[in-house]
């Protein structure tokens, strides 16, 4: 969806009791996209499903909408909502789940590289066999090595990566 276009944002909550008890004080809460804020935090509004007692029961669905007002932010955004309520013995449960939309527009251009050694493709998806932390992989005196790079750009602007051979360095694992 383009950047600043209208966003709606529905929930649906039921009850998934084993034991087929009501569910009292239901909130549901949205970070926004932005986990590490809480000040920006959605207070979705209750719609409809219950049958009139407030009480989640087994069976009833409870629709909630994000407040009015909100648009479309620009690359991929990530939302987790949280329902929250009480258990007839009065213990809080709750529950998460999260979606995400991708706003459009651009991000910058972030660049990540990933090496391996002797990787199986060459795209090192399968059995890449990196240097992460020691020992690494063991290999015979005479083994031949082949080093491959993988590199991402994790934003949606375009760049143009090169690899400066002088700063490549290989250092033994664990070394
Ligand atoms: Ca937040
Ligand atoms: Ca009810």
């Amino acid at each position: 969806m383009p950047t600043g276009s209208p966003l709606v944002l529905t929930y649906l909550v039921t009850n998934a009791s084993s034991d087929g008890s009501p569910i009292s004080s239901v909130q549901v809460f949205d970070d926004a996209g932005t986990p590490g804020v809480p000040g920006d935090d959605l207070a979705p509004i209750y719609q409809s499903g219950d049958d009139g007692d407030g009480l989640l029961e087994v069976g009833e669905v409870w629709f909630f909408v994000a407040p009015a007002g909100l648009e479309a932010r620009a690359g991929v955004q990530r939302h987790v909502a949280t329902a929250l309520g009480l258990s007839s013995a009065g213990n809080a449960v709750d529950d998460t789940d999260l979606v995400y939309y991708n706003g459009g527009g651009t991000t910058p251009a972030s660049i990540r590289i990933e090496k391996a050694i002797n990787a199986a493709d060459r795209r090192g998806r399968r059995r890449r066999r990196g240097c992460r932390g020691a020992p690494g992989p063991t290999l015979l005196v005479g083994t031949p090595i082949t080093w491959t790079y993988l590199v991402f750009n994790d934003g949606s602007e375009a760049a143009a990566p090169r690899l400066d051979r002088g700063r490549l360095r290989h250092r033994r694992c664990g070394g």
